[in-house]
């Protein structure tokens, strides 16, 4: 039980604003991915409350965008999954209850439905919105605009003077019952510009969501948490007319679908892709799919993906070695990776096969994979096809997963609470036990220079063709990586140090 003297007036009648904070994910520059959670919940509240939709990443003077809006407001939300945004989420939590301590806060998000208690116990936070907020936050805010605490609300759990309250969990919502996604509540448009900017590239892409959850059971996926293993896709007619209208609005060259699964259902893709084609759309889309599936569509479906415009498949592969596979309950094998790899080839899709290193083994005994075997083994999917880009994760355990339950068992300190898990993140467990310093700057290495230039994906091609008088020096170290890569020697990187050093000022970076 909490016994924090809190100030939080759940009575908010009267109220006419709703401020929604979406805290940067990651350290570092991450392309910008939409923060759509905080427009999904805010869509049916539109009309009836005054928004303010807060991206950290995107819109100009955040800070104040929030804190010069709390004289008239139901509540403050926050959107969090686990790591960097928690500790944005709370700093800002801290502003406002500084300025307005009677502002209730509510906090959604993978983390704190995972951890709803333990939420509400921190003073960042007096309301949980578990799972998909679409209803539940309208309805904690019709609870606030009658005047009080979301009592019964389903889905929600909340803190007061007496304790934490919990009420029942909100089953699933079909997903073809959603609103359109509506994008016309965010910045769009200086997202992409702000990526444009970032990345050097005139190619304008947002995100869509076309379908939710996911059947695979991998021991590290957080998705099941939510989304309970089941898969619903928007139907294909839907996903048409809404991305041509979002291509359209804001004159789009790409598509990345944000799917967990995005080929779960090989019908509907096929579907999706023959209106793409019907319509003329001309886009680029890049989607996710699993290592067992997209290898056994059919060859006629591959055909209808790649004349649609589909540029680029991320299949999560994550090891090469049949007992880390099983570890993870990955339910693909390494020929799996390499059956991909070569649809991908013989159907002139490119690819992102991303791989993780340090997934935990029982004190004492030594790992089934070492980062030296994952390196042997990309080298024969790039040698299939060097329009793959690989990279390499150090594995960081998400609460609620098996793996994560294992790395407790083996000896991972558990945060606690809210605070704690703020600077739970893979840029900060550095001292992971199963990663040692000279295995994560090796992996550093092949992600960032060695392996984007032994072998050149389709943008590291036209550089190397066209790049003018850096072609020469882009050619220069195409050659030296390649003979890297190939001879698995890395000793004395004297090119790698070049590159770092003078990355900024002359090449342009690696996306
Ligand atoms: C886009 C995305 C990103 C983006 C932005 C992150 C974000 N916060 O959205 C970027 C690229 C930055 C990113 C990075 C990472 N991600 Co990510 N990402 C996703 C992805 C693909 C889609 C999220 C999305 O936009 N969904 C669409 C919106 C509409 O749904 P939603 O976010 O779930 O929101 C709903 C509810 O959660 C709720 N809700 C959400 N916010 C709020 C706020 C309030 C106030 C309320 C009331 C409700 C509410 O209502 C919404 C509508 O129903 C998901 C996987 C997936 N398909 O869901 C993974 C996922 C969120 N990412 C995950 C992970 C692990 C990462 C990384 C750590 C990966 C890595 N190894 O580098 C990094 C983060 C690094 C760090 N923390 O330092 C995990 C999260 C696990 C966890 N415990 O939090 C997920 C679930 C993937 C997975 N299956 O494991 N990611
Ligand atoms: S296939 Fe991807 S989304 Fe599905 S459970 Fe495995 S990691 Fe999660």
């Amino acid at each position: 039980m909490n016994m924090v003297q809190r100030k939080t007036d759940y009575d908010r009648r009267g109220k006419k604003k709703i401020a929604l904070f979406f805290p940067t994910p990651a350290y570092g520059h991450y392309r910008i991915e939409l923060g759509l959670a905080i427009a999904v919940i805010a869509a049916p509240l539109e009309g009836k409350y005054e928004l303010h939709l807060v991206d950290e990443r995107v819109t100009p003077n955040y800070e104040q965008e929030i804190l010069n809006n709390l004289d008239d407001t139901v509540c403050v939300g926050i959107s969090s999954i686990t790591g960097y945004q928690i500790k944005r989420g709370i700093e800002m939590a801290r502003k406002v209850r500084a300025i307005n301590p009677e502002v209730p806060i509510v906090w959604g998000g993978y983390h704190p439905s995972l951890f709803p208690e333990q939420c509400c116990e921190s003073e960042a936070c007096d309301i949980v919105c578990v799972g998909q907020g679409d209803v539940t936050f309208p309805e904690i805010v019709g609870s606030l605009a009658a005047g009080k605490a979301p009592e019964g609300v389903t889905g929600s759990v909340y803190w007061t003077p007496a304790g934490i309250v919990t009420n029942p969990p909100r089953p699933l919502l079909n997903i073809n019952d959603d609103l359109p996604a509506p994008y016309h509540l965010l910045d769009v448009n200086r997202a992409i510009e702000i990526n444009q900017h970032r990345n050097h590239e005139k190619i304008r892409t947002i995100e869509f969501h076309s379908s939710q959850g996911c059947p695979g059971k991998c021991g590290y996926c957080a998705d099941a948490q939510l989304y309970q293993r089941h898969w619903t896709g928007l139907d294909a007619e839907r996903v048409i007319r809404e991305v041509t209208q979002i291509v359209k609005t804001y004159n789009l060259d790409q598509v990345n679908f944000s799917d967990a699964n995005f080929f779960a259902n090989q019908n509907r893709v096929k579907a999706i892709c023959e209106g793409f084609i019907a319509s003329g759309l001309n886009i680029r889309w890049v989607a996710s799919a699993r290592p067992d599936t997209f290898h056994r569509y059919k060859p006629e479906v591959l055909e209808l993906i790649r004349e649609s415009g589909c540029k680029r498949i991320i299949v999560g592969a994550e090891s090469a070695a049949e007992p880390v596979l099983q570890l993870i309950n990955k339910g693909a094998t390494a020929e799996d990776h390499l059956k991909s790899a070569r649809v991908c080839r013989d159907y002139g899709i490119g690819g992102t096969f991303t791989f993780i290193t340090g997934f935990p083994h029982a004190p004492g005994t030594q790992p089934q994979e070492t980062t030296e075997d994952l390196l042997r083994f990309i080298e024969k999917v790039k040698q299939i096809h060097p329009d793959i880009r690989t990279k390499i994760f150090v594995f960081t355990p998400y609460p609620g997963t098996p793996l994560y339950d294992l790395a407790v068992k083996y000896g991972m300190p558990e945060p606690k609470s809210l605070e704690e898990w703020a600077d739970y993140n893979p840029a900060t467990l550095k001292e992971s036990v199963w990663v040692g310093p000279e295995e994560r700057r090796m992996i550093e290495k092949v992600n960032g220079f060695y392996y984007p230039f032994a072998y050149p994906d389709s943008n590291m091609q036209l550089k190397l063709q066209n790049g003018g008088m850096k072609k020469y020096a882009y050619r220069l170290l195409h050659a030296m990586a390649r003979a890297r890569a190939r001879s698995h020697f890395y000793g004395m990187p004297l090119e790698w140090m070049l590159f770092k050093t003078f990355r900024k000022e002359t090449f342009e970076p690696i996306a």
